[in-house]
């Protein structure tokens, strides 16, 4: 495989999935960090050569740069034991990784981001306005998450797949934006059986 670069900051749980993802399959992975709260990724420089869309994770293969979390996780994955031989469970698992960018994402990882990150008392009226609703919306995300787990081990299949990995990255954190995890039974237990896989490493 080509030489793996991973332009990241390590505060992010989208750059920790793609960390996580590698460490699970024992790739060697580089790591180069920018500071997203300096807009690091924001700089000419890094428009222009790493992602026009000044933002990290983005995975650097050889020459090549691919952004987006998910994208760089199937990358990593793809023909292992992380993504489903059957293509309905691979469909499947690609379900729940847009579940986790469009449900659980926004709403999870924002408040962890404005509320422990940027702070409350900075946050723009706007942001703020927000809050309420991210809060129900990313309880709800978690709901779902508890009920689907309520007679199973992992997201799709009777393995650990991608889906797990990347609902994992800002779940198992979930806390620093204010969520109560311990009122979802089945998604703390899941969360030690991800902890317990071999190969794990936990976010820096
Ligand atoms: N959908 C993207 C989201 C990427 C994203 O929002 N990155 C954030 C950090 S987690 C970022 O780079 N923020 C800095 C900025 O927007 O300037 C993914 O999954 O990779």
């Amino acid at each position: 495989m080509d030489r793996l670069i991973l332009h990241e900051d390590p505060l992010s749980g989208n750059c920790y999935k793609i960390r996580l993802t590698a460490a699970l399959l024992g790739l060697p992975l580089e790591r180069r960090e920018y500071d997203i709260m300096k807009g690091e990724t924001r700089t000419p420089d890094f428009l222009a050569s790493v992602n026009s869309n000044g933002r990290i994770p983005v995975l650097q293969v050889g020459g090549r740069f691919l952004p987006e979390s998910n994208a760089a996780c199937f990358y990593l994955a793809e023909g292992s034991d992380l993504v489903p031989a059957d293509r309905f469970a691979r469909a499947d698992m690609l379900r729940w990784m847009f579940f986790e960018q469009y449900n659980h994402e926004p709403n999870i990882a924002t408040l962890r981001f404005w509320l422990c990150y940027i702070g409350e008392a900075k946050l723009s009226p706007q942001q703020k306005a927000q809050i309420p609703a991210k809060r129900i919306a990313g309880e709800d995300a978690l709901a779902q998450m508890d009920r689907k787990l309520a007679d199973r081990d992992w997201f799709v299949g009777d393995s650990c797949t991608l889906a797990d990995i990347s609902l994992y990255a800002y779940t198992h954190v979930a806390e620093a934006g204010g969520f109560r995890l311990e009122d979802y039974g089945k998604v703390c237990a899941w969360i030690e059986r991800i902890a317990a896989l071999p190969g794990y490493v936990p976010m820096d």
